[in-house]
C-alpha cells in the first residue's frame, strides 16, 4: 500500500497498483475509470479486510461471549471510532451505522423529522440536491402539511445566499444542503448556510456523499447537526454509510427502526430503548462493510485527504481547460469553488450517446440526469455527461477523454 507522508504529491503510478481494477482492460482498451462520482474503486486493503472477516472472523456483534463475535465486535466499534476520527466527530456515539447517504437523510427525515415538524412548518433544501435530499422532505412535508422552501441557484451553479437568508424564519425546522453536489460539482458554502440557519435556531444536515471523498471533514469546526456519508464513495464497500449527529439531537429522536440491538430491555408491556448509537442499528449490521469502510478510512488517511483534495483540483483544472477547446461543448457547473465533477452536454449530440461512444474506447463516464432532475429543469437539458475524478486519475486519461470526445464529434458531424 502506499503511504505518503508529508505534503509531497502523490505518485500516481503507485497509488494506482494499490487498486487492482485499474488494470482491467475494456474492449481490450486500458479502463479510463471516470464514475467516480457514482462509486470509487476499491483499494486492496479494503478488498482484502472484507474477505479476512469471512474467512475468519465471520459471526454476528454485540452478541456472543465466543471469541469470534467479540473479535467481529471489536473490529466493528474500531471502524466506528476510526470515523469519529475521519469527521472529528466528538464522541464515537454520534457515529451511526446505515445503509448510505440516501438511508441517512431517511433516519432524519423519518426520526427528527416525524417529532419535530407539524403543519405549517418549513423545510429548506437548495436547488442543486440529489433526489435522495429532496424525496425525502416531500414525503414527510405531505405527511405533515408542512412546506418544503427551495434555495435558488445561479447560471454557475452556485447558491444565492442572499435568497436563503429571506426563506430561514420562524417556522423553519432544517435546513437540508448538500455539501459538494454530484450534477455540478459546485461545493457549496456550507459554514455560512450553517451560520445564518443556527442564528435562527433551526438545525442543519448537510449530505456529504460528495464532499467526504475529496475534502478534510470537521464536523465539530463546521458545527453542522447531521452530516450523511456514503462508503462506496469514499473507497469503501457498497451498502454501508454513516449518519453522524449531535449526540443531544440523537437522544432526543425516536428510533428509525425497531428490532434487536436497538433495545435494553423488551417486555410486552414496555420496551426501553439501547443507548447511542446502538438505538439506531435495529437488526444485525452490514458488519463486513463496516469493516470495509475502516479499512478505507484508513487507506484515506495514509494517502492524506490534503494531498488528496490538492491532486484532484490540478486534475479538474486541467481537464476543465483541455474540454473547453472542443467545439460545441458546453460545461454545465462552472462554480468558482468546485470538486471532482465536470459535467457537459454537445450540440446535436445526446448524452447517453457520448456515453456510448466513450465506453467503446475504454472510458467510463456517466451520462444522464445524475439523480438530479431538478438541475436538468434549471439548465434545460434533458441529461448531461459527466466524468468524476479521483486522485488515481491521471493527466493522460485526461487526454484520452478528450480525444474520446473528439470521436463523439466526428461521428455526429
Ligand atoms: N450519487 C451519483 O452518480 P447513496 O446511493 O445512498 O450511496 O448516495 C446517494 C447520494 C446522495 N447525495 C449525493 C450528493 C449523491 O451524489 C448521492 C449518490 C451517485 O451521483 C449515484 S446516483
Amino acid at each position: 500500500m502506499s503511504v505518503n507522508s508529508g505534503f509531497s504529491d502523490i505518485d500516481v503510478q503507485q497509488v494506482r497498483q494499490d487498486f487492482p481494477i485499474l488494470k482491467e482492460k475494456i474492449y481490450d482498451k486500458p479502463l479510463v475509470y471516470l464514475d467516480n462520482a457514482a462509486t470509487s474503486q476499491k483499494p486492496q486493503v479494503v478488498i482484502e479486510a472484507i474477505s479476512r472477516y469471512y474467512l475468519r472472523e465471520n459471526s454476528n456483534v454485540h452478541r456472543g461471549v465466543h471469541l469470534l463475535s467479540q473479535q467481529a465486535t471489536e473490529e466493528y466499534e474500531n471502524a466506528r471510532i476510526k470515523m469519529q476520527r475521519f469527521i472529528n466527530a466528538s464522541d464515537s456515539k454520534e457515529i451511526i451505522f446505515v445503509r448510505g447517504a440516501t438511508e441517512a437523510i431517511n433516519l432524519v427525515a423519518s426520526s427528527y423529522g416525524g417529532k419535530c415538524v407539524g403543519e405549517g412548518d418549513e423545510i429548506v433544501i437548495s436547488a442543486m440536491e440529489h433526489h435522495s435530499n429532496i424525496v425525502p422532505w416531500q414525503i414527510l412535508c405531505e405527511e405533515k402539511g408542512a412546506k418544503l422552501r427551495i434555495i435558488p441557484m445561479n447560471d454557475r451553479g452556485e447558491l444565492l445566499l442572499e435568497e436563503y437568508e429571506k426563506l430561514l424564519n420562524s417556522k423553519t425546522r432544517l435546513v437540508a444542503v448538500v455539501h459538494v453536489s454530484n450534477s455540478l460539482g459546485t461545493i457549496n458554502p456550507v459554514e455560512k448556510i450553517i451560520e445564518l440557519a443556527h442564528q435562527n435556531n433551526t438545525p442543519v444536515l448537510l449530505d456529504g456523499a460528495q464532499a467526504a471523498p475529496h475534502i478534510k471533514l470537521d464536523v465539530q469546526e463546521l458545527d453542522c447537526d447531521f452530516y450523511a456519508i456514503s462508503s462506496h464513495k469514499v473507497y469503501g464497500p457498497t451498502g454501508i454509510g454513516v449518519l453522524y449527529g449531535k449526540a443531544e439531537l440523537l437522544e432526543s429522536m425516536p428510533p428509525y427502526q425497531a428490532g434487536g440491538d436497538m433495545i435494553s430491555s423488551v417486555t410486552f408491556e414496555e420496551t426501553l430503548y439501547n443507548a447511542l448509537p446502538f438505538k439506531f442499528e435495529a437488526g444485525t449490521p452490514n458488519i463486513a462493510g463496516v469493516i470495509g469502510l475502516g479499512a478505507a478510512i484508513e487507506y484515506v488517511n495514509c494517502i492524506g485527504l490534503d494531498r488528496i483534495a490538492a491532486r484532484e483540483s490540478k486534475l479538474l483544472a486541467y481537464a476543465s481547460e483541455k474540454i473547453s477547446v472542443i467545439p460545441g461543448l458546453k460545461p454545465i457547473g462552472t462554480a468558482r469553488e468546485k470538486a471532482g465533477v465536470l459535467a457537459f452536454v454537445m450540440d446535436g449530440i445526446h448524452a447517453h450517446d457520448i456515453g456510448t461512444i466513450l465506453d467503446q474506447e475504454g472510458i467510463a463516464i456517466r451520462t444522464g440526469h445524475h439523480c438530479s432532475q431538478p438541475v436538468m429543469d434549471y439548465f434545460d437539458v434533458p441529461a448531461t455527461a459527466r466524468a468524476s475524478f479521483s486522485f488515481y486519475n491521471t493527466r493522460e486519461e485526461a487526454d484520452i477523454l478528450v480525444r474520446g470526445l473528439q470521436k463523439v464529434q466526428e461521428v455526429f458531424s
